[in-house]
This record gives structure tokens, sequence and C-alpha cells, in this order.
């Protein structure tokens, strides 16, 4: 039901927010935002969570939307602010994650004096966000604030952002305020019908299909409808690193994660060997393909659901394109598909044998440091079902991916593979600790990480969240060392850090911390710590990558032997 309301711009603002259920805000103050803040003094349903700086912020709100399936909110001021703010974009961009900036900005009478702070903020954003709205007064707030979400909702996920300049966040105004809706997916379109029959034809005649999930998946909620068309038609199923958790991975037709970032053998393989694969909601780049190998360009029927028309197909040309929300285009193809039990049990029965051959472990490493293999499996069997896991890029990424497997679907596994930015998991803790699942927070997270973003550990304390950080120590930005080991001949450059004591740092925030030395250690600590529900740091050394080759397909053919090329994205 709509409402009038009185007030500034900047009472309005959160009042609109109020209006779309909306009730953080991860942010930083600002010169040109403050009217904002002092709405906010007066309004204690609407949270807002100070961050240090805004690409935390970002990542923060990131994180929690992740985890929530829902848009995230940020609040940034001008200059420092939104150039920071971009920073963090990047990855939820990519990665095809709802979040709404609000941005303050400069007096419009002060624009072009090279005011303090001043800086084209539409320009800034273009890249990063998906749409761009300047408020042009404060009665018109409501009617921009609910364009943006809309935006930032439909089609493919993405960041937008709100521009309100000091004086229109200043400015009385009387509003009229409604209902926004908020949730995802906003409506659920289906690709044309030819393509759906071509693809239930193809579908039966094939002997080997599969079924790729991404993170549209998650987005979508198209949880059931994958497990049903994958169990009718006789489906095998591999998740990206983002759709991890579209399927329990300990169901017969899973093959886990695909891909040269913690992509499994198994995975790998099976979805090279399949004649038709069915990619849905992934943007199936070289990273999520294994380099177009797993589907293959040539050799195999691709179809691809992809809810953005200009996607679905794009990297496969020749490829059956079903542009439309997963959930209801896998639904129209369960319907369509062939009973086919039989292929569904030879699926299963070959997922079964390979699966109790796994690929050995790459082994190697210091004595002094643990195999972050091992260190994975410590932490799953402690960790249980009921906790949500954020990650670093680095040596976590492919482990996690590889070897954390998901029983129930659901988004409980964060890794940032968008652009896979360094810093992400210290504040995106935070961000899915405060989601409202009540599950306490893993964060496996990286030294060169550490470095990037500690100021995160700050709001981890403040608020007592219930938050493990589990840091693999390698003194190293191991990743990048090891793409010098195998492919510039071991010349390491810039890619040693100095000893520097985690521990300190995390205690100087009042933070309990330790440094583990074996597998016991690890398992022991880090379940004392999920008990306690408030803030840990534990520390663990692992040695750098090159020593002990993760998952990353790419690196381990190269380890193999001569003549594979460093991979391209
Ligand atoms: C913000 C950012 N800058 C640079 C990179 C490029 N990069 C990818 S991995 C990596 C090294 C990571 O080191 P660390 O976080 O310590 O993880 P490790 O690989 O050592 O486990 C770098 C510099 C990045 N991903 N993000
Ligand atoms: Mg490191």
């Amino acid at each position: 039901m709509a409402r009038q309301f009185s007030g500034t711009g900047a009472e309005i603002l959160a009042e609109v927010l109020l209006e779309a259920g909306l009730d953080t805000v991860f942010g930083v103050p600002g010169d040109t935002g403050v009217a904002f803040y002092d709405a906010l003094y007066r309004r204690p349903r609407l949270r807002h969570v100070l961050m240090n700086d805004e690409r935390g912020a970002v990542f923060a709100a990131d994180a929690f939307a992740r985890r929530g399936n829902a848009l995230g909110v940020v609040e940034v001021s001008s200059g420092g602010g939104v150039t920071f703010a971009v920073g963090g974009l990047g990855e939820a961009y990519a990665a095809s994650v709802p979040l709404l900036i609000v941005a303050s900005d400069i007096h419009r009478r002060s624009r072009g004096t090279g005011a303090l702070t001043e800086i084209d903020q539409p320009a800034l954003f273009r890249a990063v966000t998906k749409w761009q709205g300047v408020a042009s007064g404060a009665a018109e707030l409501p009617r921009l604030i609910e364009e943006a979400i809309a935006r930032a909702l439909a089609g493919r996920p993405a960041p937008v952002a709100v521009i309100v300049p000091e004086d229109v966040l200043d400015e009385p105004a009387q509003a009229e305020l409604r209902p926004i809706p908020t949730s995802l997916p906003p409506s659920r379109p289906l690709p044309p019908r030819e393509a759906l029959d071509r693809l239930a034809t193809a579908l039966d005649r094939a002997r080997r299909p599969v079924i790729v999930a991404g993170g549209g998946v998650h987005l979508s909620g198209a949880y059931a409808d994958l497990i049903a068309l994958a169990e009718r038609a006789g489906m095998a199923v591999a998740t990206t690193v983002h759709g991890k958790g579209a399927i329990d991975e300990d169901h017969a037709l899973s093959l886990g994660t695909v891909g040269a970032n913690g992509g499994s053998p198994l995975a790998n393989r099976y979805v090279a060997e399949a004649d038709l694969a069915l990619l849905v909601g992934t943007r199936a780049n070289a990273t999520d393909t294994d380099g177009f190998t797993s589907p293959p360009r040539q050799g195999t029927t691709v179809a691809q659901i992809d809810i953005e028309p200009g996607r679905a197909g794009r990297n496969y040309p020749g490829s059956i394109p079903l542009p439309g929300d997963a959930q209801a285009t896998l639904a129209a193809l369960a319907e369509r598909a062939r009973p086919d039990p039989a292929r569904a049990a030879e699926a299963a029965a070959e997922i079964r044998r390979r699966r109790a051959h796994p690929a050995p472990p790459a082994g190697g490493g210091s004595p002094a440091a643990l195999d972050p293999a091992a260190v994975v499996a410590a932490l799953r069997a402690v960790a249980g079902d009921d906790v949500t896991v954020v990650a670093d890029c680095g040596t976590p990424t492919p482990h996690l991916a590889c070897g954390w497997r998901l029983r129930s679907p659901g988004r409980r596994l964060i890794l940032p593979r968008g652009h896979g930015p360094m810093g992400y998991a210290y504040p995106g803790a935070v961000g899915a600790a405060l989601a409202g699942t009540g599950t306490p927070v893993l964060a496996v997270t990286t030294d060169g990480s550490l470095l990037m973003a500690a100021g995160a550990l700050e709001p981890a304390a403040r608020l007592q969240l219930p938050i493990v950080y589990v840091q693999l120590s390698n003194g190293s930005l191991g990743w990048i060392k090891a793409l010098q080991h195998l492919y510039y001949g071991g010349r390491y450059y810039s890619t040693q850090l100095s000893t520097f004591d985690t521990t300190t740092i995390a205690r100087g925030f009042g933070i309990d911390s330790c440094r583990v030395r074996g597998l016991d250690e690890l398992a022991a600590a880090v379940d004392a710590a999920l008990e306690r529900r408030r803030p840990a740091v534990i520390e663990v050394p692992v040695p750098d990558e090159h020593e002990a080759i993760p998952p990353v397909a790419p690196w381990r053919r190269a380890a193999e032997g001569p003549g594979s090329g460093r991979p391209t994205y």
C-alpha cells in the first residue's frame, strides 16, 4: 500500500530502502553523505555495517547477497569512497551478484569547480555496474530506487549505482512510498519452443549427456528442476566453481566440480567425453571449461541456458541457445525429455567406478607445512554441513572447489571467481555472517589477502561475529609464483613476502588467535572456535603452490611434462 512521507532526501532514501525490505547497508561514511547517516541515526530498523574501506564494504555486501540469494546494499561517498568501491564491484559484476550502490556526490552547484572529491561518477561506475541513475530531486528518489532495484534483479543480476548529490540529500520533499519487490528472479522467461524441442530430440539420441550447472542455478532457485531433469533423462551433473551447491555432491549422478580451477579429474574427463552437454547459468569461459575442452568445442552437441540471450551459446559456435530462466527452462526440458532409467543407471555406475579411484594428491612441500588438500579435508570433517564457507583466491579456491563436498543444495560455499580478487574473504566473511542464516562462517584466507584486507578484522571483532578465519600462510603470492615456476623457468620475482606474524595482528584486534602445526591441532582449534561463536584467526603453514600443485588442471599437465602452454583466459 502506498503511503505519503515528508522529510529530507536522506530520510526518503532510508524509508525507501525499508519499504523494499532492505535492512542492512554496508558502507563507509564520507563528507557528501553525512545527511544519510543522520537519517540512519533515527532509524534503528535499518542496520548500517561500518566497514573500513569501500572495497571491503562491497565484498561484504557481495557475500551477504550470495549467501541469502538477495540484493545487497552498499553506501559510499564521493571521491575516495566511490573509487575504492569500484575495486570490489568488478567481482560482483562478473559473478552476477545483485547489488544496489548508493553513492553520495558533491553539491550540484559545485560541479566543474574542481571541488574536493569531484569525479564523473556515472563514467566511473560504467564498467562495473549495469545501470547508473543520478537523482535530480528528493521527491523522485522512490521511483529512482525502485527502477534501480528492478534493473539489478532483471535478466542477469548485477550491481547498479544510484548517485545522489548532497543537496538532494538535504532537500525537503513530499514523496509517495510503496512496497518494492526484491525477490529473485523477478520473472521466468522461457526459450522459444523450437529450441526446446531441438534439444529434446538431441537428448533423445545422446549416449552420455551431461549438465554443467553454474551460478545461475542458485540465482534462479532451480535445484529441484535440475535434479528432476538429470534423474529422468539420465544425465550426469557437474558444477562450475560458482555453481557449487547446485546439486547434492553425494548424489549418484554428481560429478563434482568441472574446469581449470578446482575441477576434479573425474568431472573434467567425463564432461570432455560427453556427447551432449547442457550448460545452465554459466559464463562457460575458459576457466569453467578447462580451456574449452570440457565440454569440447567440436564433436559434442552443446546447449546453453542463460537468462542473458547474448550469453546463451556465446562460447560454443554452432550450439543450441536456450535464452531463459534456469528453473523454468529445466522444468520445460524435463517435461519433454523421455525417461531413460537405463542411461541414468549407467551414468551412476560409471561415476561410482571412477570415484573409487581418485587422482593421487600432488604431494611435496616442506615437512613444516601442511598439505592444503589434507587441511581442507580436516576442515570439512570438523565443520560439518551447517557452516557457510567463504574463501580467497590463491590456494583455497582450487582445493575447496575440488575437495569441499556440499550435501544439500544451496550456496554455502562462496568462492569469488568472477575476477578472483585477493582480499575478498576477510570482509566477505563479515557479510556472510550477517546474512541471517544463523550458521557460523569458516573463512579460508591467505597471507597475501590479509595484507590487503586486515581492516575487516575490526568489524568482525566489533560485532563479535561467529567467524573462524583459517589462514593458509605460505609466505608468498603463491599463485603467481607457481606461474613463474611452471612457465618462466623458476625466475621468481616480486612474489616473495617477508615473514610476519598473523596471530599478533589478530590479537591486536582482540581476536583469539593461534598457529597450528598439525592436522589434529587444526581440527581441535577450529572445533573449539566454531563452538565459541566469536571471531578467531587460526594460522596454518602451507607450501607454495608450485611445491604441491593444487587441482589446477593446466598446471598439473604442465608439471607432468613439457609441451603444455600457459593457460590463457
Ligand atoms: C586484487 C588482486 N590483485 C592481484 C591479483 C593477482 N593474483 C592472483 S593470485 C595472487 C597471489 C595470491 O597470493 P595469496 O593471497 O597469498 O595466496 P596464495 O596463492 O599464496 O595461496 C595474485 C597476486 C588478484 N587476484 N587480485
Ligand atoms: Mg600466500
